[in-house]
């Protein structure tokens, strides 16, 4: 790793706050590349996900990590435990929560998250984001008093992730809190997620566009195979759902839903990717692959 000159910061900085909170909205956002799936539904990100920020003096390790809440089930045991892992090895916390949601009050699962925060004893800076939907500005005061109550901030941020505001605010006091350190990713690196798990994830967002109620959490995707002819490459990736029931549902009537899927996956893969793409979608029915170690791990989870 190369020493940049005196006074060069750089570190990680882990991204925090329960479900559905715009954790990776913001990330993707500042970083510059969607890095990072986003969906309306809880619980979409499941492992952790990095994101390079370079600026000035400074390079910013930006750590995404899944909606932070008890664990129900394996899946949501080892997302869990990723992200105290990501606690614990950052040099700066981020804590979010959705303005819109704490309307009536900081919630429960807000206040969980703010203890790990909290007992990290790593600098905290925190972010309400959404303030874009709070009918009048006066409505965040209480919020921001709540939540100034929950640990000891560096700062607290009124943001919003989709609009864009207080963004360049919150980058700077998150550089202040950089220690002094190397530069970890050569510069145009943005992440060191692996492709093929960024293409099973531009997938699995899709699906969770399409899909309703409990069918999103029991998909998983799976990339099979990844073939290189000429400017084509063909993709095949496999669905994975729990019964036979969601099987029929991913596929839906003469296999429109997964046609769906599909094209509106292509799009954003040769996005990305930059080259055409075939994508082979098939759809497989493996019981319980939440609780199943040995495929979690082939899945990266
Ligand atoms: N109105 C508004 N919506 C936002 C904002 N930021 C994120 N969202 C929306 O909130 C939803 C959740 O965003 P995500 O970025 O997936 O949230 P997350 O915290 O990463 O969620 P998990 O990965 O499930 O923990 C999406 O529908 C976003 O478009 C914002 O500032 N304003
Ligand atoms: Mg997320």
């Amino acid at each position: 790793m190369a020493r940049e000159g005196e006074g060069f910061r750089s570190g990680f900085v882990a991204v925090v706050g329960r479900p559905n909170v715009g954790k990776s909205t913001l990330v993707n956002r500042l970083v510059g590349q969607k890095i990072s799936i986003i969906s309306s539904r809880p619980q979409t990100t499941r492992s952790p996900i990095r994101g390079v920020r370079n600026g000035p003096g400074y390079q910013a390790v930006f750590v995404d990590t899944p909606g932070s809440q008890k664990p129900r089930d394996t899946l949501r045991a080892r997302m869990q435990e990723r992200v105290l892992d990501s606690l614990s090895e950052s040099d700066v916390v981020l804590f979010m929560l959705d303005a819109s949601q704490a309307k009536g009050g900081v919630g429960r699962g807000d206040r969980f998250v703010a203890d790990l925060v909290a007992r990290s004893r790593t600098p905290a800076i925190a972010a309400i984001n959404k303030v874009d939907l709070l009918p009048r500005r006066d409505d965040a005061l209480p919020i921001v008093d709540e939540v100034r109550g929950l640990a000891d901030w560096e700062d607290v941020f009124l943001i919003s992730a989709t609009a864009g505001t207080n963004i360049e605010p919150l980058m700077d006091a998150v550089v202040r809190l950089l220690p002094q350190g190397p530069r970890y990713f050569p510069e145009g690196v943005v992440t060191d997620y692996p492709e093929t798990l960024i293409l099973a994830e531009y997938i699995r967002e899709k699906a969770l566009e399409v899909l309703r109620e409990e069918v999103p959490h029991a998909v998983a995707v799976e990339i099979d195979e990844v073939e290189r002819k000429g400017d084509l490459t063909v993709i095949y990736a496999i669905i994975h759902v729990e019964r036979p029931s969601q099987r029929m549902i991913v596929l839906g009537k003469g296999g429109r839903t997964i046609k769906r899927i599909g094209t509106e996956a292509r799009r954003d893969v040769e996005r990305l990717l930059g080259t055409r793409i075939y994508l082979d979608l098939k759809v497989k029915v493996s019981p319980g692959w939440r609780s199943n170690r040995g495929f979690l791990e082939r899945l990266g989870l």
